[in-house]
């Protein structure tokens, strides 16, 4: 679904459905758009296409909330996450300038070291597409958000998204601050560490924002697109969904956890 203003973007989502839950979800996507902050589109477009193949069943990454007191701090913090994951300080601030600019309607795709840029087209940017979730992931993932005071479908579907992501080969870390002006909340997500949420990333009402994606193997680029545009994913588990925590006690409980094993769970039958 894609809904717009003008030329504005109001909202975009989509998802991985069976047969007979379509209807329902299209209405779903339509009553989404017209109740958006942002305001009512006036163009609404509607898509729907066979998934080709079997799709991959993944685990959701873990969600965990950083205290932050403003966009200084929330930024500071996410450096220290993304370093942590094995981008260097000259990438993440190439990213942070990009999504400064904003206005990619797909995500920037950097190298982890130097930062540099692998988009075909650096105006639309990489998209990743093709994903969803399951009935039973949805369910318990409503419940463990509800649980936290965060069930909002925003958070479902950067979490799906995320998830994907991170499961991608040779994905080091992803930045996203929310390119909505009345959103304020982004995230680190990395396949070491999880979805880090990171409230006040940017002032209310800034236009900035967008995605990108840390690279690990510079020449593993092509089959990352292709991976991240074409292949099916579903999310068919979640994990935990933790409490706000410091970045301190973040690092803290990592220290004691074992490194996540491969998140590819099976081919969906
Ligand atoms: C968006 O939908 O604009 C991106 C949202 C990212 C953060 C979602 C969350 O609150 O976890």
């Amino acid at each position: 679904m894609r809904a717009q203003r003008g030329r504005a973007h109001i909202s975009g989502a989509e998802g991985i459905f069976e047969e007979k839950d379509v209807g329902p979800a299209l209405l779903a996507y339509i009553g989404r758009a017209m109740r958006h902050s942002k305001g009512k589109p006036d163009a609404l477009r509607l898509g729907v296409e066979l998934v080709q193949s079997q799709p991959l069943i993944i685990r959701a990454l873990p969600v965990w909330t950083l205290r932050t007191r403003g966009p200084a701090d929330a930024r500071r913090k996410a450096a220290r996450l993304l370093s942590s994951s094995g981008v260097s300080g000259k990438a993440a601030g190439k990213a942070f300038r990009i999504l400064a600019n904003g206005g990619m309607r797909g995500a920037a795709l950097l190298d982890r070291a130097e930062g540099k840029r692998f988009e075909p087209d650096k105006k639309r940017g990489v998209r990743a597409s093709m994903l969803g979730i399951s009935k039973g992931a949805m369910r318990s993932l409503g419940l463990a958000l509800s649980q936290k005071n965060m069930d909002h479908p925003r958070v479902k579907d950067a979490l799906v998204l995320a998830s994907k992501v991170a499961a991608a080969p040779g994905i080091a870390a992803e930045l996203c601050i929310s390119d909505d002006p009345d959103y304020t909340t982004g995230y680190v997500a990395s396949p070491a560490f999880g979805y880090i949420r990171l409230p006040r990333i940017k002032k209310k009402g800034s236009p900035e924002g967008g995605r990108a994606f840390f690279l690990g193997d510079a020449a593993a680029a092509g089959d990352l697109i292709s991976y991240l545009e074409e292949t099916p994913v579903i999310v068919g588990k979640i994990s935990p969904v933790g409490d706000i925590i410091t970045l301190h006690g973040f690092f803290q409980a990592h220290d004691h956890r074992k490194p996540r094993g491969k998140k590819i769970l099976r081919k969906k039958d």
